[in-house]
């Protein structure tokens, strides 16, 4: 691996003035210390509610959510993470539910705090860190939009992390446009990535017997897809061509789901009826190829597979989800499954060693995300 340049570009952290604003809340998302576990507990899912609920109830009930680790806000830890992992560089990004929840009044100036100090721990690793930044998405429309603009001239700043909600009704609604315009202009990259899942009642009446497994391993991936179809439905993609989005954990079921999307469209009557089936379409095949980059955060070749069937390994970057899915029997200081996981799945599906291996591994990110821009 000597000469290759490993770039993560699904990486997260929480600021210590966002953990202090977790730490004060009664409601999802939380921090909080239970008797019954050692580090202060991070509360962040709907499906995580039960267990809050049974451990508030039940000192001897087990922790809900997850611990809250120095993985979460430290930065000496994100490095001494990359320096285990052989990772050069890392675009850093605020973990979900980044400011969703935040009052409208004081989102504007929370998002600036929140972005300047990813800056200044990029400044202070000059070279190997680079972030994408956070939006107030609730605060008056001109606030955010002058956070687009201060974003474009942070020198480290390469992209926005964006959930699936939008404004309150997800990333097909209208009142959107002129946020992907702006996006798209600044030459800011949208780094779409999920949490709420579904519903919790698709999980059934016995899901707190099988851990966290149903909503992060199926309804995130979910989350991602439909909340594309939808944008890809709305003609957010034709409306806004210079828009790039990068989609988490491969795109959730996208490049697996494309095939039948284009299906129904094409059998659709009211679809066909309205014109909207015509030639020179572009089809999902085309925006999945044209502007839409996929991370390699899917944990086996067969995913990540599909994924470059879909977009090309022009496409595809690497990526840890890093201070997520820690090793639960090993020393979280040490090397991390999840991690070697997603680096074998390019290995087989590409070939250690390969150009497809290089260009997955960081050249894409490099060329994409401007990371050799100092
Ligand atoms: O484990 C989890 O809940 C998560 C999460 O919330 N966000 C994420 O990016 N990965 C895993």
């Amino acid at each position: 691996m000597s000469n290759l340049t490993v770039v993560d570009v699904h990486t997260h952290m929480y600021p210590p003035q966002y953990i202090k604003m977790l730490e004060s809340r009664t409601t999802i998302p939380l921090v909080r210390k239970f008797p019954q576990a050692p580090e202060p507990r991070l509360i962040l899912l709907e499906a995580e509610l039960g267990d809050l609920q049974n451990a508030v109830d039940d000192a001897s009930a087990k922790p809900p959510g997850r611990p809250l680790t120095s993985h979460f806000a430290s930065l000496d830890q994100k490095i001494h993470f990359m320096d285990t992992h052989h990772i050069d560089i890392s675009v850093i990004s605020l973990a979900n539910p980044w400011l969703d929840f935040v009052d409208a009044s004081q989102a504007g100036d929370i998002a600036e705090s929140v972005n300047n100090e990813f800056s200044h721990m990029c400044g202070k690793h000059h070279g190997r860190l680079f972030f994408f930044g956070t939006l107030p998405l609730t605060a008056p429309f001109q606030t955010l939009l002058a956070s687009i603009s201060r974003l474009k001239d942070l020198k480290y700043c390469r992209g926005v992390i964006l959930g699936t909600s939008g404004l309150g009704k997800r990333l097909d609604d209208p009142r959107l446009m002129p946020v992907f315009e702006a996006l798209a202009a600044a030459n800011l990259t949208v780094f779409l990535h999920p949490h709420y899942g579904m519903p919790n009642d698709v999980w059934g009446p016995r899901a707190g017997q099988y851990g966290h497994v149903l909503p992060l391993a199926l309804g995130f991936p979910m989350e991602t897809t439909i909340a594309v179809a939808r944008m890809y439905l709305a003609g957010v993609f034709d409306q806004v061509r210079n828009l790039r989005m990068l989609l988490a954990h491969s795109g959730g079921t996208l490049p697996f789901l494309a095939g039948r999307i284009e299906s129904c469209i094409l059998h659709d009557g009211q679809l066909v009826r309205e014109g909207k089936v015509g030639k020179g379409r572009r089809t999902i095949w085309h925006v999945l190829r044209e502007q839409i980059y996929l991370d390699a955060v899917i944990y086996s070749e067969v995913g990540l597979t599909a994924a470059i069937d879909a977009s090309g390994s022009d496409r595809l970057m690497f990526g840890t989800d890093h201070p997520f899915f820690p090793p639960i029997t090993s020393d979280e200081q040490g090397q991390w499954e999840s991690v070697s996981l997603n680096a074998e799945a390019v290995t087989k599906a590409v070939g250690q060693g390969s150009a497809e291996a290089k260009a997955i591994m960081g050249a894409n990110a490099i060329g994409v995300l401007r990371l050799e821009e100092q």
